[in-house]
């Protein structure tokens, strides 16, 4: 059977671009298909500054928001990066596996190193080397195929060339993965600024719809949506990405085509109009399903506590492996 890896961030609330561009795939067709593993990366989310309380919260809240999005325990593992050490032991061989120049090209280390330098902030070592952890999230479940989003197609690459070096150098360790992308809504754009992508950690917030805004909250966000100077409605992604943005979140909430849906507009009002309301109605059963996982918190604790013992097991015997094909003594 398929086996296949995706993780979340939990670096800030998550956003509509989060549910459209993976964890609606996961929910509807991934955990059908396939035994799919779905995994909080919280050590990922100490790559940049960070406050260790609201860490902890919000990795419980997108563990929550997975299950009440339709996550089911009965049919895929959600659980905790941290809670499974194989992780970071399988971090550190990946590391000595990747150079130095590879992990330096990777476009999210650029981006967010210099964002880090224009706050005056610090660079830490580990937002380099992230995408080594990336690569054991991956790797340690022998994953074929990790479903992402664009921004993180460069990442799965790089997890690909390492385990084919490692299987080349240690003899066959690793299954080779593949990134899996989804057909609409790959990239969700900011509402009030269609050229970057919509993200969870942004500091400016009136262009991200998050999921567990109130109703009005999304519809005044899409209302206030940038557009562009024209006034007819046309899906053109290079020279008009605010209309197109509403197109594309339009046609992935109603399950048509961003230039089908073009074709039915005469105005940017009434798009946005009804943009905002498939976006309340596609999150509503979500919010409602969060508040009542939120009223026992105990069925969020077994899923993850189950979810981490399965991952464990199925981890080890690669990690181990791996340990002792590239020269590790197997502790006694
Ligand atoms: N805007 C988006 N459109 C489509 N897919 C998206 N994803 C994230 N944003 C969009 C996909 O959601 C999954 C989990 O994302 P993540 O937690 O790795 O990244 P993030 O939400 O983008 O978090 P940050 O902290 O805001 O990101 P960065 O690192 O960019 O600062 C992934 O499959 C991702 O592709």
């Amino acid at each position: 059977m398929t086996r296949i890896f995706s993780g979340i961030k939990p670096t800030g609330h998550l956003t509509l671009g989060n549910y459209l561009g993976a964890v609606r795939r996961w929910v509807e067709v991934d955990q059908h298909r396939a035994d799919a593993l779905f995994c909080v990366v919280d050590l990922h989310a100490l790559t940049v500054d960070h406050d260790p309380g609201r860490v902890r919260r919000l990795s419980r809240q997108a563990a929550t928001l997975l299950l009440a999005a339709g996550l089911d325990p009965g049919r895929c593992t959600v659980f905790v990066q941290s809670h499974v050490d194989e992780h970071a032991r399988l971090s550190y061989l990946m590391e000595c596996t990747a150079t130095d120049g590879e992990m330096r090209r990777m476009i999210q280390y650029k981006e967010k190193a210099a964002r880090e330098q224009q706050r005056g902030g610090s660079v830490r070592l580990s937002l380099l080397t992230y995408p080594a952890l990336m690569a054991a999230d991956i790797l340690a479940y022998q994953a074929d195929e990790v479903p992402v989003g664009d921004d993180q197609t460069q990442h799965v690459e790089l997890a690909r060339d390492l385990a084919v070096r490692f299987n080349q150098r240690y003899g066959h360790a690793f299954t080779v993965p593949r990134a899996v992308r989804p057909q609409v809504a790959a990239r969700v754009m900011d509402l009030q600024d269609p050229a970057s992508k919509m993200g969870k950690s942004h500091a400016a917030t009136a262009g991200i719809v998050y999921l567990l805004d109130e109703p009005d909250v999304i519809r005044r966000k899409v209302m206030r949506a940038v557009t562009d100077s024209g006034s007819e409605v046309a899906y053109e992604p290079d020279t008009r990405p605010g209309v197109a943005n509403l197109l594309d979140i339009l046609a992935a909430c109603t399950g048509s085509s961003p230039e089908e849906l073009a074709e039915g507009y005469d105005s940017y009002g009434a798009l946005k109009k009804d943009t905002a309301e498939a976006v309340v109605e596609v999150l509503r059963p979500l919010r409602e399903r969060h508040g009542e996982l939120c009223a026992d918190p105990g069925q969020v604790d077994r899923v993850l506590r189950e979810g981490a013992e399965r991952a464990r097991a199925l981890a080890r015997p690669t990690v181990d492996a791996a340990y002792s094909a590239i020269g590790l003594l197997p502790a006694l």
